[in-house]
């Protein structure tokens, strides 16, 4: 039995929650670890496709306990929504998942800071999902946050979100120049929630300290990705929680030392929706052809996601911070239909060759990318069940991004569905 982490490598959509579905089969807990209803993973399997937002992946493959960490931050009205969405398409919720008692609330007044912030940043805007996200994460390190702990408590809660609109007025009315907002509506919707969510509320530190003395399996789910953590991302444009595996152990209460592996998960290209910097972006007809072939729009937002070429520099990043001991490439079939492949091999900034991913904005924005082409193998991979069989342009491309990353590819994904995975 092991303790996995699964970490997105790149700038999320990398295909978590494919793989999560599917190495759930066999776990005893999933735990999801930061962020919050931004994320959107999908699902395909049995005909059925879910976009799910807070409950982990391991809900519909197996019968894992299936956690919302401590360092997730839950909007309880759009969880409401999603336990909804579950049931119907014959997903168990009742004694299968469990929420952090010291997790965070987002509430309506981080949703609306969020895009107030964002149309006050006007040019320089993140690009922020707009789930108040960010807010949320400011509430909780500012320590005026309310924890999901404190549904069980009526009367404190009412006086803590009180407190909290009371100060967001002010800013909302003199920083915003937006109109100030009730408190009671929303306490009275909270309460309300609160009735349903509590029995999932639970102490999940000392459950999982149990499970890793049962030596259970357990698998850490990673939100977003690499590249988008508030320390070790492409700061400011970056979401507002640490998806590395680092923060794994905070965000889930599982020591380090508990951890077995880290799985990175990357696209066979790659994708970032919202704004910043993307050095291998490409604006032009290819990067029109990965976005259709890819389906690549968020899926939380729906908002075009950005498209380009493989960043092997910023990936042996991902990989050196996060430790992976595996990688998966998923979304190779989009490659099918490609004459020749790009690969960033190093990055030119100023002139002077790299392939150390620079942390100044300035040098990143700066960044020249040095590409190696490959040829495309043009042809779809549908049929092929091994790699050994793969047309030798494919086995090439697999190769070098091995040889190159340092790290062993485990699993291959070449379409959405579980049975569309070759396993190494
Ligand atoms: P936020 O909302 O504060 O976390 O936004 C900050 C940045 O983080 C990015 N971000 C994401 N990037 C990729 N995928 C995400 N989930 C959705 C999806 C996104 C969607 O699965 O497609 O539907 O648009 C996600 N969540 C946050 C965000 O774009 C900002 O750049
Ligand atoms: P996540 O946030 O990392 O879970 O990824 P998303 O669900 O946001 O985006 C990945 C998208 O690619 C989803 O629509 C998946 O169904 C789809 N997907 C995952 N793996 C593959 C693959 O190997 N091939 C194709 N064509 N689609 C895939
Ligand atoms: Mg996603």
């Amino acid at each position: 039995m092991a303790i996995r982490v699964v970490v997105g490598a790149q700038w999320g959509d990398e295909g978590k929650g494919k793989i999560v579905d599917l190495l759930s089969k066999d776990a005893d807990y999933v735990v999801r670890y930061q962020g919050g209803a931004n994320a959107g993973h999908t699902l395909e399997f049995d005909d059925k496709k879910i976009v799910l937002h807070l409950i982990p992946s391991g809900i519909f493959n197996g019968d894992a306990t299936c956690i919302i960490g401590n360092g997730v931050v839950v909007d309880p009205f759009s969880l409401l929504e999603e336990i909804k969405e579950v049931e119907a398409i014959g997903g168990s919720i009742k004694n299968r998942l469990k929420i952090s008692s010291s997790a965070h609330v987002i509430l309506p007044y981080h949703q609306l800071l969020d895009q107030v912030k964002e149309e006050h940043r006007g040019d320089d805007a993140i690009g922020t999902t707009g789930r108040g996200i960010g807010p949320a994460y400011v509430s909780k390190v500012s320590r005026v946050g309310i924890r999901m702990s404190d549904l069980s408590h009526p009367k404190a809660l009412r006086k803590k979100v009180q407190d909290n609109i009371a100060d967001i007025n002010e800013a909302l009315q003199h920083v915003y120049k937006h109109d100030p907002i009730e408190a009671e509506p929303i306490i009275e919707d909270l309460l309300e929630a609160a009735d349903t969510l509590r029995p999932y509320v639970t102490n999940t530190s000392a459950l999982l300290h149990d499970a890793i003395e049962n030596d259970d399996e357990i698998l850490l789910e990673g939100a977003q990705g690499s590249l988008l953590d508030v320390d070790h991302g492409t700061y400011p444009f970056v979401t507002s929680s640490c998806p590395t595996s680092g923060g794994a152990c905070t965000g889930s209460a599982i020591p380090p030392t508990a951890v077995d592996k880290v799985m990175g998960i990357t696209k066979a290209y790659c994708t970032r929706v919202g704004n910043g910097p993307f050095p291998t972006e490409l604006t032009n007809d290819a990067g029109e052809k990965l976005r259709e072939a890819g389906q690549e729009f968020g899926a939380t937002t729906g908002r075009p996601r950005r498209c380009g070429w493989i960043d092997l520099v910023a990936l042996k990043y991902a990989v050196r911070l996060n430790g992976m001991n595996e990688l998966t490439l998923t979304k190779l079939d989009i490659l099918d239909d490609f004459e020749e492949i790009k690969l960033c091999t190093s990055y030119r900034i100023d002139g002077k060759e790299t392939d150390v991913f620079p942390l100044d904005l300035p040098d990143i924005d700066n960044i020249e990318p040095v590409f190696k082409t490959m040829s495309g193998w043009n042809k779809s991979l549908d049929n092929y069940n091994t790699v050994e069989e793969f047309p030798k342009a494919a086995k090439e491309y697999l190769q070098f991004i091995e040889d190159y990353l340092g790290v062993k590819l485990t699993i291959l994904s070449k379409g959405p569905k579980r049975s569309e995975t070759i396993v190494l």
